[in-house]
């Protein structure tokens, strides 16, 4: 029995750049690169390495690093809940794939991994001399997760994640050449000690033979096998190629879309504005998921669907016939190992929340295929029942055990956040000259 779960709140504290406004998840290469945010950027360095040091906070834990991106996956275990009978359920991990909850689900799920770096970072100001302390709160304060903006031209993975090493300022004074917790998640051993299980085929059954057991840190684009020790030795300490990455992200070979059937497939800033312009979609499914048809381009491209594209394109090898194994990014169950993985879902946050304040009125609707049941409800086309007060298992809402639902991450002004494009200042939210909280998201 869970005596009291973990209440998922969102930072309360913080003042945003404008009047009514709370403080903004920004761009990571331009928060990082901010002369201005100095302090900030170490102090989030140095929370995400305390994060994910299993000396600091061992992975046993149940608010660690490793058990918070195994809620995502493996290991297939309850996480916050009492529930042994949750087990048959977790087939595939509590994430919601191929589902109208997908994004909705993932909402509480960043604001989870936010809040802990948050935590830490108090905790880790609480260590440096005393006259910094006020100065440092201020600046954890208005912190927020960056997001990292894929479908810019030339994306690429940002050097604050590339980098090997980062220089850090320590509470004591002293600067120390750390090894760049964003690069990679490191385990001290094989991540099968752990839970992490190697995985044969994947969900379409094609053969693939990822030995994430072995692994002591996260890869992009690994060696497709492991019998040659070298390839091996790459699978065990890790690599991060992503100079692959961005090739792959300027090609963007979407899956499934036959560029024979479909010539005017494009890049990945088209699919997104397409995915973003007015009255493109007319349900709020048609946006958010891949669970439709695939027979048309609105039918294919939904807020999943390059999501989706963009996992494989980062963890590698998810192309037919490509010459790299499946980096963890590519894989459900091991994704959220891998840091890059809230700094991409916090972009498809973000393009769901500009989403929801350019359709103010879309919301859970029914498929266009089937019927609500006798009490309003429908299915998703495998058959479980989802409705906008579906419970979004594991995250809760207080220290009793209530479940976050959709309904309740729907506007941002509730969950102490929001997004550059999304500020108040916008004519939209000024009626006669006066500034209307109520139609903030
Ligand atoms: N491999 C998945 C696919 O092809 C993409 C994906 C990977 C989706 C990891 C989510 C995730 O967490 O659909």
């Amino acid at each position: 029995m869970i005596s009291q779960t973990y209440p998922i709140t969102g930072i309360k504290e913080g003042l945003g750049p404008a009047p009514g406004q709370t403080p903004l998840r920004q761009e990571i290469s331009a928060w990082s690169e901010n002369p201005e945010n100095v302090q900030q950027v170490n102090l989030f360095l140095l929370a995400l390495r305390h994060f994910q040091d299993n000396d600091e906070i061992p992975f046993t834990a149940k608010l660690s690093y490793f058990q918070i991106a195994g809620i995502h996956g493996f290991p297939l275990k309850p996480w916050d809940e009492n529930t042994e009978s949750k087990v048959p359920d977790l087939q595939d991990g509590y994430c919601t794939h191929n589902s109208v909850l997908f994004p909705t689900w993932h909402r509480p799920y960043l604001m989870l991994f936010e809040q802990r770096i948050y935590e830490i970072m108090l905790e880790i100001i609480a260590k440096f001399p005393e006259q910094q302390r006020a100065t440092l709160l201020k600046h954890a304060n208005a912190w927020r997760f960056p997001y990292w903006d894929w479908a810019v031209e030339g994306a690429k993975v940002p050097a604050i994640v590339s980098d090997a090493k980062r220089t850090v300022l320590l509470p004591s004074g002293l600067t120390a050449e750390i090894d760049n917790p964003l690069l990679t998640f490191r385990t001290p051993e094989p991540m099968g000690k752990y839970g992490i299980t190697r995985i044969h085929e994947d969900k379409t059954h094609e053969a693939v033979d990822a030995p994430y057991d072995k692994a002591r840190a996260t890869s992009r684009y690994p060696p497709v096998g492991y019998a040659e020790p070298h390839d091996l030795e790459a699978w065990v300490k890790g690599v991060q190629k992503d100079d692959i990455v961005a090739d792959a992200l300027a090609e963007a070979k979407w899956y499934k879309i036959d560029p024979t059937v479909h010539p005017g497939r494009t890049g990945i800033r088209d699919a997104v504005h397409r995915l973003l312009s007015d009255n493109y979609f007319s349900t709020y499914r048609g946006f958010a998921t891949t669970a439709k048809g695939q027979s048309d381009p609105k039918a294919y491209l939904s807020l999943e669907f390059v999501h989706n594209n963009i996992h494989n394109w980062v963890g590698g090898g998810g192309e037919q016939g490509s010459p790299y194994g499946h980096g963890h990014m590519t894989e459900v169950p091991v994704a959220a190992l891998d840091p890059i993985f809230w700094l991409h879902h916090c972009n498809v946050d973000r393009q769901f929340a500009i989403w929801q304040a350019l359709n103010p009125n879309l919301w859970f609707d029914k498929p266009e295929d089937q019927l609500p049941d006798k009490e309003g409800n429908w299915s998703t086309p495998g058959g479980t029942v989802v409705t906008p007060k579906t419970p979004l298992a594991p995250f809760h809402k207080d220290k009793n055990g209530t479940v976050w639902n959709s309904d309740e991450v729907r506007y941002l002004k509730d969950l102490g956040y929001s997004y550059p494009e999304l500020q108040p200042w916008l004519p939209k939210y000024f009626v006669g000259g006066v500034f209307k909280e109520e139609l903030y998201i």
